[in-house]
């Protein structure tokens, strides 16, 4: 069995795929600043911060592979969101590069390219998506991209980076209808490339097979995704609370959507 140290383990999305990835065969060793709730059967724990490198190197040490989603998950101060998320995957790629571990899986999101418009009838492949963040957040993102494409350029590791649309346990707004990855899809995601034979450097799109999706998944299933899910399933019941998307509202006309407005300028949680 591949060990696989997952960072953010006590996390959304890392409490999915600490379900999710024993069953594909993998054995996980869960890395987060607090301990995992309800350790399960096989699971070892590490707890520590992604930003202290010489930790990260313990945790490194022995396997196979890391999945990063350790960070903080949306807009925050330039303090908190350098620190945290740029310093913090600095510290995961160095320290696999480090301990040898040959591959690494980035949890990067759309804000990368937040304010790219939201397409029309064509979808949008990695390629059509320059970064274009749309938040601090989203700056991190691009940062986490580019530092996983020098790990592989200089020192050969291979880097996954998946830019996740909207992993929830269901979508909640409309704009979910396009940028949903459900948790099923989350775990087929990430053993996809964990598993996709010499990816090298590659940037895929994390989204289930939404309708409405607005994200080509070639390249995604290139790696061995296979995607279950499409939140069309969820449609009728948020159209009748929400209406269909106003594509005149910036939070329909680009992909980052609410974080492309005002509400999201930094200067708003720069307050205590
Ligand atoms: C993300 O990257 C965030 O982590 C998540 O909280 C959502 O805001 C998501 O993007 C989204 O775009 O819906």
């Amino acid at each position: 069995m591949s060990l696989v140290l997952l960072t953010g383990a006590a996390g959304r999305i890392g409490t999915v795929l600490r379900g999710g990835l024993p069953e594909r065969g993998w054995a996980v060793r869960c890395l987060d600043v607090v301990p995992v709730p309800d350790e399960r059967p096989g699971e070892a724990q590490v707890v520590a911060d992604v930003t202290d490198l010489a930790a990260m190197e313990d945790a490194t040490d022995g396997v196979d592979a890391v999945v990063h989603m350790a960070g903080i998950s949306g807009e925050s101060t330039w303090a908190a969101i350098s620190h945290a998320n740029i310093e913090g995957t600095y510290c995961v790629l160095e320290a696999a590069r480090r301990s040898g571990v040959p591959r690494v899986v980035l949890a990067s999101s759309n804000h990368a390219t937040g304010y790219t418009p939201r397409p029309g009838a064509s979808l949008l492949t990695e390629a059509d998506a320059p970064p274009r963040p749309d938040t601090y957040y989203g700056v991190s993102k691009v940062t986490m991209e580019a530092l996983g494409s020098l790990y592989v350029d200089r020192y050969g590791l291979d880097v996954v980076c998946l830019r996740i649309g909207s992993a929830f346990a269901e979508p909640t707004t409309t704009r979910h209808l396009s940028t949903w990855l459900s948790p099923a899809d989350t775990v087929s995601l990430v053993d996809a490339a964990l598993n996709a034979p010499d990816p090298g450097f590659s940037v895929v799109w994390g989204v289930s097979a939404n309708t409405r999706t607005w994200w080509d998944l070639t390249a995604a299933r290139a790696l061995g995704y296979e995607p279950a899910d499409d939140a069309e399933v969820y449609s009728e019941a948020l159209v009748e609370v929400h209406g269909e998307p106003d594509l005149a509202d910036p939070v329909h006309a680009r992909v980052g959507g609410e974080y492309t407005t005002a509400e999201f300028d930094a200067e708003n949680f720069e307050k205590p």
